[in-house]
């Protein structure tokens, strides 16, 4: 039996033919028995080359992206925990250790390794470290956790916060999708400084940064719908109201200063403006209620689906059936042994007289 028997590395690839072999072969040193590939249409050997190492490879169904091949991975596989990475060797086999530890521990049940403790020069260029730094900001901010490298692509799961989270972003976005589902649904998460390596020269990045940081962004927003609506309906609501108070103050202002001017049209579109914005600031307080109070109640009812998971099995369905019998029992018992020292004063009460 491996330390590691519970482990599933999953691994999403795209035209990694450069690194998968080193990938597979260095977790398989490490003591992984269980390596999944889910290739997305490589056209360079790359499922070749895995399968040869020793991995499960798979082909992605749908053709579309890093974040539909890791859904399916989490189908295929149902190790209890799995540990999935990059294939592009950026991300160390000596770092699993660590990265599974807070889950073997029990304090965690989604681990990110965070880039940024330990990076080697070149591997993030300064437009990616830029980018990564805003979203990481951004994610602090709208959903409360700072979980220090959102984005990164090295992570471990239990097996419960896979089926407790739910995944539908197809592309680069489900990084962030996973890191707030999991703020969601408060699953365990915690981050471990890990080593992140520059690619091998002749392989290249899958990741385009403007139309994936775009996304990326989106996705950030979409989700404070529901996790934190005040800032989803409020941050439009504020500009909306600036923008309103920007063009009154300047119809007050030409009004004051230049006689007989009145901009009608401006005054009517920044009154508008301002009543917009004060609503959908209204409207986000409202929703952020219902979301505190929803959270409370899903705690609630967590804590109790806990407490009653944590007590022994009732002694099955027989004997729990018998019970209020039993009870009828010893209650006739104490009434008969009532009884009986009313007829018969116990010497201590006769002493008491
Ligand atoms: N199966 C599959 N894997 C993908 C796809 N796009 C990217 N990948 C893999 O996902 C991982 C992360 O992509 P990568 O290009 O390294 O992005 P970066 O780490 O942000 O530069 C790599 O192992 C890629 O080969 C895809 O459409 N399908
Ligand atoms: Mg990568």
């Amino acid at each position: 039996m491996g330390e590691y028997d519970d482990v599933c590395v999953l691994v999403p690839t795209l035209n990694e033919s450069e690194t998968i072999g080193p990938v597979v072969e260095s977790f398989s040193a490490e003591g992984f028995d269980d390596i999944l590939v889910i290739d997305g249409g490589s056209t360079d050997g790359t499922p070749s080359i895995a399968e040869e190492k020793g991995a499960r490879v798979v082909q992605q169904r749908g053709s579309k992206g890093k974040g539909q091949a890791l859904q399916e991975g989490f189908e295929l596989t149902d190790a209890p925990i799995v540990l999935m990475l990059d294939g592009d060797q950026t991300y160390r086999a000596e770092d699993a250790k660590a990265m599974l530890e807070p889950i073997f521990d029990g304090r965690a049940e989604h681990v990110i390794g965070d880039r940024f403790a330990d990076m080697e020069s070149g591997a993030m260029t300064r437009l990616n470290q830029f980018g990564n730094g805003v979203i990481n900001r951004a994610f602090a901010l709208i959903h409360g956790r700072d979980y220090q490298d959102i984005l990164s692509g090295y992570r471990a799961l239990t097996r419960e916060a896979i089926e407790r989270i739910s995944l539908t972003e197809d592309h680069f976005g489900v990084e962030t999708e996973m890191a707030v589902e999991c703020v969601k649904h408060n699953v365990r998460t915690e981050v471990v400084p890990i080593r992140y390596l520059a690619r091998p020269d002749e392989s290249e990045t899958n990741l385009r940064p403007f139309r994936d940081g775009a996304d990326i962004i989106l996705t950030l927003y979409k989700m404070a719908k529901t996790n934190n609506p005040l800032f989803y309906f409020g941050s439009v609501g504020a500009v909306s109201t600036i923008v309103g108070v920007v063009l009154g103050a300047y119809v007050a202002y030409e009004w004051i200063t230049v006689p007989k001017t009145s901009h009608e049209v401006i005054a009517v579109l920044g009154a508008s403006a301002i009543l917009f914005g004060v609503q959908l600031l209204m409207f986000g307080v409202l929703s952020d209620m219902i979301v505190t109070l929803n959270r409370e109640q899903t705690r609630q009812l967590e804590d109790l689906a806990e407490r009653l998971s944590d007590e022994p099995p009732a002694d099955g369905v027989g004997p729990a059936a018998d019970g209020p019998a039993a009870g009828e029992e010893s209650v006739g018992a104490a009434d008969e042994a009532e009884a009986e020292a009313e007829r018969e004063p116990s010497p201590t009460s006769s002493r008491s007289d």
